[in-house]
């Protein structure tokens, strides 16, 4: 009897504050809405290319270890393939393709968020989504 009318509060609770706030739940939906995610090859590249950019904070177009963000500090010897102590930046787009690759399991030259999902679940993988990159990185600071 107790949990009967516990459920029967709960909903309407429920009812209330459904009624009392209009759209909340589309809001929920919406802020938890995560849109698919296709990117080609030939867009990560470019998204690889900014990427450098970015880490590279004092432009001598080469990546110290400094400059490297926490989740890819770890990564570092490895991306150093010839071991000089700096990314260069053909070091970081082989690197940064081959993890491409790596998730483009059918080899289309897409990855796709199906894709990626199960790259997650073989390896650990941090490649940089369009999230990663304002749309605005690519623009002029100013004009
Ligand atoms: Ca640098
Ligand atoms: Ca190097």
């Amino acid at each position: 009897m107790r949990v009967k009318i516990v459920v029967a509060g709960a909903l309407a609770l429920a009812a209330c504050s459904r009624a009392d706030e209009p759209g909340a739940e589309e809001q929920a939906a919406l802020a938890n809405y995560v849109p698919p995610f296709v990117m080609s090859r030939l867009d990560f590249g470019g998204v690889v290319e900014r990427r450098f950019r970015r880490l590279d904070v004092n432009n001598d177009d080469r990546l110290t270890l400094n400059e490297m963000s926490k989740r890819l500090a770890p990564r570092f010897d490895e991306i150093d393939r010839n071991k000089d102590g700096a990314i260069s930046n053909e070091e970081w787009s082989a690197w940064m393709m081959t993890r491409f690759d790596g998730q483009d399991i059918n080899h289309d030259g897409i990855v796709t968020s199906d894709e990626r999902e199960r790259a997650r679940e073989l390896h650990e993988a941090d490649l940089p989504t369009p999230a990663d990159e304002p749309a605005n990185a690519a623009a002029p600071a100013r004009n």
